[in-house]
């Protein structure tokens, strides 16, 4: 009786969470509060597998090819990672090199095939015309707002991601609903809108500014991920710079390891900002997620099931997104490839129940 009544308890938490999970986005389209409902709902059966650029190139192919983690799982991971930088240019690929045609074509088939779209941003500096990580000037966030020098220029940024956004829609002519992770690893100071490089307040007005840019234009089929960098002590550090639950529905943070000796580090550090986390996803009826990890070169052959697996398994997250596997940087891998030392490890975890590939959410 007693078992009863805890499983009942469970599941009336569960709906209500359900139900009090909303895009923060009050003209969210139908198909993004559904997709916020499918991101809950998939925590009750486990935690779904995202890879950064999967379909568009891997460890030793480009362009044409299948996915690394299809060739070594037996199945698609479930969240697609994608990156729109260099898109504010008007440039026709991307900074990693996927054309921007053939993403979208993928962002399709991804959600033809009930899989979900992440889409992060290395967005150039607007003030010296150089890259993400041009960290020259700490006046470039306060440039790009408005009354700033570079507002024009940021603005027409913002358009054409604005138009990107707008130009995923499926086969009804419906707009495809995704995850946008804009303005992430703040908490470091290496991208031009890190923390030491522009005020509080000017960070959050950035994020401000992004979104209703947006909606301004008619974007709503987007739910938006706020991701700190790696290490975090507390809830006060978490939250210092967090542009609001009206605007964000996803928070989580992203976290590395680094070489084998990286392991306990990497354990402690994954539980202490899961600890910080998971309350305030709860009490903000946010979705928590792992925004980005791996082991760059994989050294651990037993990763997977031995620190991964064991490191994240307890935590009610949606998702954990692995990095990429550049076709054109040998070691910069995250995820297995035929003949990789990691293979037989990669299948094992894809065995367990709880771990959600593509086929687990259909
Ligand atoms: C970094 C590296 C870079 C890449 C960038 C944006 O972590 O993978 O090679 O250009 O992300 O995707």
């Amino acid at each position: 009786m007693k078992n009863i009544l805890l499983i009942l308890i469970c599941f009336l938490g569960f709906f209500a969470q359900l139900s009090a999970q909303k895009p923060a986005d009050t003209k969210a389209t139908k198909a993004v509060v559904d997709l916020s409902k499918k991101l809950v709902s998939t925590i009750q059966k486990g935690i779904m597998i995202g890879h950064q650029d999967d379909l568009a190139y891997g460890h030793s192919w480009n362009s044409e090819g299948v996915s690394d983690v299809k060739q070594t799982a037996g199945d698609f991971p479930a969240v697609f990672g994608w990156e729109l930088g260099d898109l504010e240019l008007g440039n026709p690929a991307s900074l990693d090199g996927v054309v921007f045609v053939n993403m979208k074509n993928k962002i399709k088939w991804v959600y033809d095939n009930g899989g979900i779209n992440e889409i992060s941003w290395h967005c150039n500096n607007p003030l010296t015309g150089k890259n993400a990580w041009d960290v020259s000037s700490k006046l470039v966030v306060k440039s790009v707002l408005p009354g700033g020098g570079k507002n024009e220029v940021f603005v027409k940024m913002l358009d054409r991601v604005a138009d990107f956004l707008l130009s995923l829609k499926d086969e009804k002519g419906e707009l495809i609903p995704v995850i946008f992770r804009p303005w992430h690893e703040h908490t470091g100071s290496w991208f031009w809108w890190g923390q030491n490089l522009c005020s509080k307040d000017e960070y959050i007005a950035l994020w401000k500014y992004t979104v209703n840019h947006f909606q301004a234009k008619g974007v709503h089929n987007v739910l938006y991920a706020y991701s700190t960098g790696s290490g975090l002590k507390s809830a006060n550090e978490y939250l210092e710079r967090y542009p609001g639950d009206e605007i964000v529905d996803l928070i989580g943070f992203d976290e590395y390891q680094g070489g084998i000796a990286g392991k306990d580090r990497y354990l402690k550090s994954i539980s202490q900002e899961m600890s910080i986390i998971l309350p305030l996803a709860k009490e903000r009826h946010k979705i928590a997620i792992l925004s980005e990890t791996g082991s760059e070169s994989l050294p651990d052959s037993k990763w997977w099931t031995g620190t991964l697996w064991p490191a994240i398994k307890d935590y009610p997250i949606a998702y954990v997104l692995f990095w990429r596997n550049a076709h054109d940087k040998p070691t910069h891998y995250y995820m297995p490839f035929p003949g990789e030392a990691s293979v037989s490890d990669f299948k094992e975890f894809e065995k367990i129940d709880r771990t959600l590939f593509l086929k687990d959410i259909q």
